[in-house]
This record gives structure tokens, C-alpha cells and sequence, in this order.
């Protein structure tokens, strides 16, 4: 269950989400490339979760981000609308965006939509879920179950590998 899969590519719905489809071959192929420490992957019906991950955190730190890519090879459109954890009180999803100079995030309200056929990179400085109310420090290397919650598919349970605060490239401000 651990293993990277082909998405098909699907030029017409690519052009509406241009940028995260090829953020998602890039990571395939990078994840392809370094296998087997970045290919891992869960796939449930037709919802892939790619290299789920969440930022190392300190001690006495509340919250923390979490990071995987979603790709919908469904017909139908998906949405994540939340999810759970052991070691937070619970989770969110966040969208992040510039307002006047400023990194500024946000629950969304209705969930992150997936559309069919297209994948959503979750990634520092863009959506992302985050994990309120931390129990305890997430620590380096370390394996956090999270159960996602989808509109249509339901629970699925996701393996998110902690990484240092530098994994992932730019920094969203948490
Ligand atoms: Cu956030």
C-alpha cells in the first residue's frame, strides 16, 4: 500500500488547475526517484494521498501544519472537509493566502474542493490542514496517524511523516 501509482494526465482539466497538476508529477517523479523513504502514498478508490507529511514541532507548540497531495482520478468531485488525530484536540483545513504584505490563513469553511480528474498540492504557504491543539511535540521522523475526512469517500486514515521545519521549501509563517 505504500507504493507511488501513474496518474493519467488530463489536459483539459489541467488547464483550470494547471500549476498543482504539475507540482504533482514533479513530485512523483522526485518521490519515484528516492524511493522508498518518499513513496508513500495511500490510494482509496479513486483518491490517491501523496507523501502526507507534517512539520516537526516545539515543545509547548499548540498547533501544527500538515502537507500531502491529493489527487482525484474519480469522475466525481471531492472534498476534504476535515479530519482527526491522536495528538491534537482536532484538525482543520486551511487555505493561506497574501493580504497586504501579509501571510494570513483561514478555515475553510466548506472544505478543499478536489475535482475530478485534478489534484490539490496541500504544501507550506498555500492549503494545508492543521493540527490544533497539539497533545505533544511532533518529532523528527516519527509516524502520526491522521484520519481525513472526505465529502464522498469518507474516513481515510493517512500515515504523516514529521519532517524538519526546512522539508518542503518556502515557510508559511507557522
Ligand atoms: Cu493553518
Amino acid at each position: 500500500m505504500q507504493r507511488l501509482y501513474s496518474v493519467p494526465a488530463r489536459g483539459a482539466r489541467a488547464s483550470l488547475f494547471g500549476a498543482p497538476i504539475r507540482l504533482v508529477a514533479t513530485a512523483l517523479l522526485v518521490g519515484a526517484l528516492a524511493a522508498p523513504t518518499l513513496a508513500h502514498s495511500v490510494k482509496n478508490g479513486g483518491l490517491t494521498i501523496d507523501h502526507p507529511w507534517a512539520r516537526e514541532t516545539a515543545q509547548g507548540q499548540s498547533a501544527g501544519g500538515g502537507f500531502m497531495t491529493i489527487t482525484n482520478a474519480g469522475r466525481a468531485a471531492e472534498r476534504l472537509v476535515g479530519g482527526s488525530t491522536p495528538v491534537a484536540a482536532r484538525v482543520e483545513v486551511h487555505t493561506m493566502s497574501m493580504e497586504g504584505g501579509i501571510m494570513r490563513m483561514r478555515p475553510l469553511k466548506d472544505g478543499l474542493p478536489i475535482p475530478p480528474g485534478g489534484s490539490v498540492a496541500l504544501k507550506p504557504g498555500s492549503f494545508h490542514i492543521m493540527f490544533m491543539g497539539l497533545k505533544r511535540p511532533l518529532k523528527r521522523g516519527e509516524m502520526v496517524p491522521v484520519t481525513l475526512d472526505f465529502a464522498r469517500a469518507g474516513k481515510v486514515t493517512v500515515q504523516f511523516k514529521v519532517e524538519p521545519v526546512s522539508h518542503g521549501g518556502s515557510h508559511g509563517g507557522h
